[in-house]
């Protein structure tokens, strides 16, 4: 397993994109950015893939300047994938952040299209396949649920926000508060909901731009069986807890290095504890929870 020097930052956009066992669609996800978003910083958060993906990263890294990897000891969640990137992003002083899925089911095309949406006044541009526009590859079962969940969002939240669930996004890190998005209580795929229904209760431009979703081609998905309920559940959650998201002060940490792992990014975890979202030790080198 490579050892990753912690990033730099060489550009004022990072974008993100987490990993877990996508070797066979990493190299071409980071050639269409270099395409398409060349000079940008590229950060991936790979969970221990066995499939050799954090392997093909530290070739690349070899020769692309702009790319950094933070591994993680095991499958700790992509909601706490995309937290880290948040913070990261954060603590380095970036301007800019936009997070896609590394299973190319996002188009490496469309970051310049979000970003050319935060230019034109947006505090936070989701990508969309709901929005009038927008597309998505998903045929039976995947489609209903997908239509479904995000329709009943949209109805029970009461927002005119079409798309709530996939990752593909960008957003100003001066005009989202520090701990809305780090601070949101979802390590898993409810992460995404979560933050659409904070940056809408804090009054930023959100704006959708509609975007072709196509299915994965290389690996498989990662979802949990179990998410149509948590997601259900998730949604409850949001829709009965109105008040708007108030991060609680020092909710992105003090940047001190984690006792465990040794890196920067510990964040409050209640009860006046801290979590670590590289490696979740609690600073007492305590076992990695899953
Ligand atoms: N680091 C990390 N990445 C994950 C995890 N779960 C999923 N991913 C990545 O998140 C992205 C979306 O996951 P995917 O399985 O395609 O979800 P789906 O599109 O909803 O089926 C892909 O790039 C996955 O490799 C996780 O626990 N940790
Ligand atoms: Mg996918």
């Amino acid at each position: 397993m490579p050892v990753f020097a912690t990033p730099r930052r060489t550009s004022d956009t990072l974008v993100f994109a987490p990993t877990y066992n996508e070797r066979g669609n990493i190299g071409q996800l980071l050639d269409g950015l270099v395409v398409h978003a060349s000079g940008v910083d590229v950060l991936i958060v790979d969970d221990g893939s066995t499939d050799g993906t954090a392997e093909l990263l530290a070739g690349r890294m070899r020769f692309d300047p702009h790319l950094g990897v933070i591994a993680r000891p095991g499958k700790l969640g992509i909601g706490s994938a995309h937290k880290l990137a948040w913070l990261h992003a954060r603590r380095l002083g970036y301007a800019r952040i936009v997070t896609l899925d590394a299973d190319l089911s996002h188009d490496p095309a469309d970051v310049p299209r979000l970003l050319a949406a935060l230019d034109a006044g947006a505090d936070v541009a989701l990508g969309s396949r709901f929005a009038p526009g927008g597309r998505i590859d998903y045929t039976g079962w995947r489609l209903f649920l997908s239509r479904t969940a995000n329709g009943l969002a949209r109805r029970v939240l009461g927002t005119i926000v079409t798309e709530y669930t996939t990752s593909l996004r960008a957003a100003r890190l001066d005009r989202v508060r520090p701990g809305l998005v780090e601070a949101v209580n979802n390590d898993g795929y409810g992460f995404f909901l979560a933050c659409v229904v904070r940056f809408t209760r804090a009054g930023l431009t959100v704006v959708e731009v509609p975007i072709h979703f196509r299915d994965r081609q290389h690996g498989s998905s990662k979802i949990p069986r179990l998410e149509i309920l948590r997601g259900a559940a998730n949604l409850a959650r949001l829709a009965v807890a109105r008040a708007p998201a108030r991060p609680a002060p020092g909710a992105i940490g003090d940047g001190a290095p984690c006792p465990d792992c040794g890196r920067p990014y510990r964040v409050p975890a209640g009860r006046g504890g801290m979590r670590c979202l590289a490696c979740f030790g609690h600073g007492t080198n305590a076992a990695v929870e899953s």
